[in-house]
């Protein structure tokens, strides 16, 4: 069954960059909704918690205090097919694998400074989503 929402993060990288307003532009662009949206920060704590999954991973640590190292934008998409779409729209992880003209190809500066998050499942996308907004913070 296509997926309906997806969600995703700004990552502090893009975010000092001065990427924002164009990475919003190209989800425009691409067709999304927004439900809910907010400029944070994640202590590293809650970057633990949301990245957990990547626990035993060797670039973990580097991964938590990347996230945690300055504001991001969190939000929940809307939009057929959210995820997979989404997904095609920020490109491959690693930016150098990144079809031209995704918003890692255009933003990412490495694979651990990759512009933005996308959710992997529907699952994974409704727990992230939940994780950072509350209901009533969705439209
Ligand atoms: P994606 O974000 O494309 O779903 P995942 O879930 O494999 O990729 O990885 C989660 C995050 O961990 C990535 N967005 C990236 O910031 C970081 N990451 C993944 N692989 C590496 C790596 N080899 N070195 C450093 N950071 C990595």
């Amino acid at each position: 069954m296509a997926s309906n929402r997806t969600f995703t993060m700004i990552k502090p990288g893009a975010v000092r960059n001065g990427h924002i307003g164009a990475i919003l532009a190209k989800i425009n662009e691409g067709g999304f909704r927004i439900v809910a949206m907010k400029y944070t920060k994640l202590s590293a704590e809650k970057a633990g918690e949301f990245y957990a999954v990547h626990k035993e991973r060797p670039f973990y640590g580097e991964l938590v205090e990347f996230m945690s190292s300055g504001p991001i934008v969190a939000a929940i998409l809307e939009k057929d097919n959210a995820v997979a779409d989404f997904r095609t729209l920020i490109g491959a992880t690693n930016p150098a694998e990144a079809a031209p003209g995704t918003i890692r190809a255009l933003y990412a500066t490495s694979i651990g400074e990759n512009a933005v998050h996308g959710s992997d499942s529907d699952e994974n996308a409704a727990i992230e989503g939940n994780f950072h907004f509350a209901g009533t913070e969705m439209f």
